[in-house]
């Protein structure tokens, strides 16, 4: 460190090098990501709240009651009349706290969770934090959870059993509804992670996309993880975990000796409002109409992109059921290299030997048509 500051002239010129260095969403090259641009409006909500902290929410009751709202209108975007959460910092953390609440409720000495084999790696994360034995179950010819291998792996010490609405690779969506029967009759807990199908799923069902149902509407689901920093336009972080009960939350909570709140249940302390504000601004500003009216541009796109890959020629891994295409280039590490020369920055999924393309809000038929010109020319 220095022991002179530099003028704030000084230090953003430096901060302008680096960030030229870093890829832009608005380029329309950023083809594997499950983030995207915010919304100018969710920025500058998140700007204003930058001071809050709601690891002492004493300190910042208008925003603890904001996040109370944000789950209100999440619990209703989800088909519950009231559930219980947090907005925490992603997936990852809403994964944990999940599969947290299932091990404490249960008091099972050698507790193990079934996962499908397409499970993010947070339940890796959460396996080896939380001490589960983890059981991977297979996968249809879908890529989407074989039930009966769920059934398979069930034992006496199933703490829990995951299901996906949204996978991260294929963006498929397992057949939750049986899981939850399944989860009912065995009186397990089931955790869906709709981490990213969450701001998706229920704005194409809105429009006639026969999906299945994946939330609270199932009596078996006990919790839900979704995302506002994926397609919900929030800037990071923004991750969300909703329970169906108020114990989920109470089995994880930690005793908190001197702050403004009894008892913490996030696993993250200090912690920023901002993404709190940002999302009950976005939730608030967009309605359901502005967020199908997203979903429904993201599917046409996936729509055309897909088309247009057969069209060359390649074949896709398996039809796009939320707006995620994965298709086989050949040889998929020299094709995604090369792509990344011209710019492309495409994501390679290492299980299915593929590339794989997020069609987020920022790639519009104009970046997938020069997409597809250079992919012609580079196969
Ligand atoms: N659950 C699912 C279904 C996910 O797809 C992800 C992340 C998570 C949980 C974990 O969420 P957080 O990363 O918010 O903790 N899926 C993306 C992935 O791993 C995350 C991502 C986002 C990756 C943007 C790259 C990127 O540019 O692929």
């Amino acid at each position: 460190m220095m022991e002179k500051g530099l003028s704030e002239k000084q230090v953003l010129k430096e901060l302008k090098n680096y960030k030229k260095l870093d890829c832009s969403y608005s380029s329309g090259k950023i083809l594997g990501s499950m983030c995207t641009e915010p919304h100018p409006f969710a920025k500058k909500v998140y700007y204003e709240f930058l001071t809050t902290n709601l690891g002492d929410p004493g300190l910042f009751r208008g925003t603890s009651i904001l996040e109370k709202e944000t789950i209100q209108m999440l619990s209703s975007l989800l088909n519950a009349e009231k559930a219980y959460g947090n907005i925490v910092t992603g997936g990852t953390e809403a994964n944990l706290m999940a599969m947290r609440a299932a091990r404490n409720i249960s008091n099972i000495e050698k507790p193990e969770i079934i996962v499908p084999a397409s499970a993010h790696f947070s339940f890796n994360k959460a396996s080896e934090i939380l001490n589960l034995k983890l059981k991977i179950a297979k996968l249809d010819e879908e890529y989407k959870v074989n039930v009966e291998s769920v059934k398979d792996k069930i034992t006496s010490n199933t703490v829990a059993i995951v299901g996906i609405a949204g996978t991260t690779e294929l963006g498929k969506v397992d057949p939750i509804p049986e899981l939850s029967k399944l989860c009912e009759d065995e009186n397990i807990y089931l955790h869906v992670d709709a981490a990213f199908g969450g701001f998706v799923i229920p704005f194409l069902k809105d429009i006639g996309y026969k999906l299945p149902d994946f939330d609270f509407k199932l009596g078996g689901v006990s919790s839900i993880t979704i995302d506002p920093h994926k397609m919900g336009l929030v800037p990071v972080p923004a991750g969300g975990i909703l329970f169906r009960k108020k114990e989920y939350i109470d089995v994880q909570s930690v005793y908190t000796p001197y702050l403004t709140e009894e008892r913490q249940s996030t696993i993250v302390g200090t912690r920023t409002g901002a993404s709190v504000a940002a999302t009950w601004a976005m939730l608030k500003y967009m309605g359901r109409e502005g967020y199908r009216k997203v979903v429904r541009e993201c599917m046409e796109t996936t729509k055309f992109l897909a088309k247009k890959i057969s069209k060359i020629g390649l074949d896709l891994i398996t039809k796009p059921e939320l707006n995620i295409v994965a298709f086989d280039p050949g040889d998929t590490y020299e094709v995604a290299k090369k792509l990344e020369n011209l710019g492309w920055l495409v994501s390679v999924s290492k299980n299915l030997d593929a590339i794989r393309i997020v069609v987020m809000p920022h790639i519009t038929k104009d970046h997938v048509k020069k997409f597809i010109e250079d992919l012609e020319d580079v196969i």
